[in-house]
């Protein structure tokens, strides 16, 4: 009866060990499987970060543009025009130029790479004692007038206007708001007068 005891806890032992053994063995596949799961995510997941990702990233570095400029920065106001023809007006005043895409001398924005860029401008005037008052600008692309920046109707002390343009250019192109004859726009250091652009995507021009 003794020996028949002791032969079931042996067996029992013997039982027990066995499934101890069938779980660790199990644990191990899962741990396995996990390591398996963990190194191909880890391969996709490097995958993903380099190469394409990495450039676009490096690409995007590369390619940025944007700048914003104001006419002037003078203590008391100060005034472009008017002129007895067309003038580019040279926004002194830079923000940003972001690119060096925007020359400070010549007021003009040329575009550094094709793609879709997002354009404002905003002129301002105020009735001085020696000025007509008259705001008339035009914001142009390669010379041509895309947004007219007009308000002179003389009703009260101040003119002004804005407009703001989502358009795809190629890389040359040259933009810029140009002062019709007659008319004069003012700014200090509040910066009524601004210009501003910059490339929301790079794309070819189709
Ligand atoms: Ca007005």
């Amino acid at each position: 009866m003794k020996k028949s005891i002791l032969a079931h806890e042996v067996l029992k032992a013997i039982g027990r060990d066995v499934k101890d053994k069938e779980e660790q063995r199990q644990t191990v596949n899962k741990g396995g499987a996990t390591q398996q799961i963990y190194n191909l995510c880890s391969c996709l997941i490097g995958e993903h970060l380099s190469s394409p990702s990495e450039g676009s990233l490096a690409n995007m570095k590369d390619n940025r543009t944007a700048f914003s400029v104001t006419l002037n920065n003078e203590r008391s106001l100060t005034c472009f025009g008017p002129f007895s023809d067309d003038r580019g007006v040279p926004f002194k005043h830079v923000f940003l130029n972001l690119g060096n895409s925007y020359n400070v001398q010549t007021g003009i924005f040329t575009v550094p790479y094709s793609g879709v860029y997002n354009l404002a401008a905003t002129v301002y005037s105020r009735s001085l004692v020696d000025l007509p008052q008259a705001t008339c600008a035009l914001l142009q692309f390669n010379g041509v007038t895309v947004a007219p920046l007009i308000e002179k109707n003389g009703l009260d002390s101040e003119d002004s206007n804005t407009v703001v343009v989502v358009k795809h250019l190629k890389a040359g192109d040259q933009v810029s708001v140009n002062l019709q004859k007659g008319c004069n726009i003012c700014d200090d250091t509040t910066h009524y007068n601004t210009f501003t652009g910059f490339m929301l995507y790079a794309a070819e021009k189709e």
